[in-house]
């Protein structure tokens, strides 16, 4: 298993915006503390996908957080990223490491016990567990109870995060519950200050 740290994930959504814009908020919610980066684009081309990924992948590396490409495995191999996140719904945990590399960073999404156990012996890295609150970001999930967090922390011995509407003002949910971390989209991206908000972020949660 790879060693990775979770405790800040920030997964980028560069919707609406400038790529200027993108990647400076991206650099800076590095320069905040954001321990692992995940690039996340559903709507663009393969060759705009690879493009940003590359742009992004050249800002990860001078802070040494390691980058994930959400789904898209050909993305990950054509940019030499550090790692691959997919859902259900996406390519199989067994199958994405068999075809990336032992030493590739391979991250699944889990909602329940069963899923997380599966992507376990599969052999992911890491598990994203929620969404915890309603989100605004564009994505097909449904809310994880605090409850069923706790059940998949103590049912595998993994980095679990949990994601969904997570914010500085709402972690208190999470306090006693053995994550390992964050991952947070908005409460990043559409801050006017990634930097400070990635910093905040970061203490509170080693904080709760
Ligand atoms: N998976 C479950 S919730 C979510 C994903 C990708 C989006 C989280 O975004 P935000 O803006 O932090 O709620
Ligand atoms: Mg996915």
């Amino acid at each position: 298993m790879n060693n990775i740290d979770t405790t800040l994930y920030f997964i980028t959504d560069s919707t609406g915006m400038d790529e200027d814009v993108f990647l400076s908020k991206v650099e800076q919610a590095l320069q905040g503390g954001v321990t692992l980066l995940q690039i996340r684009e559903k709507n663009k081309t393969t060759r705009e996908y690879i493009d940003l990924a590359d742009k992004v992948h050249q800002i990860s590396k001078k802070y040494n957080v390691p980058l994930i490409i959400d789904d898209r495995l050909d993305v990950a191999l054509a940019v030499d990223a550090e790692g691959l996140h997919v859902g259900q719904s996406d390519m199989p945990v067994y199958m994405a490491r068999k075809l990336f590399g032992k030493d590739k960073i391979i991250g699944a999404t889990a909602k329940t016990i069963a899923q997380a156990k599966e992507a376990y012996e599969q052999g992911a890295d890491y598990l994203g567990v929620g969404a915890i609150y309603p989100t605004t970001t564009k994505v097909i999930t449904i809310l994880t109870p605090v409850e069923t967090l706790k059940d998949i922390c103590k049912a595998v011995p993994m980095p679990v995060n949990a994601i969904g509407g997570l914010n500085k003002d709402n972690l208190d949910v999470l306090k006693g519950v053995d994550i390992n971390g964050i991952c947070v989209v908005s409460a990043i991206m559409k801050s006017e200050n990634p930097k400070e908000a990635a910093e905040v972020l970061k203490e509170t949660f080693q904080n709760l």
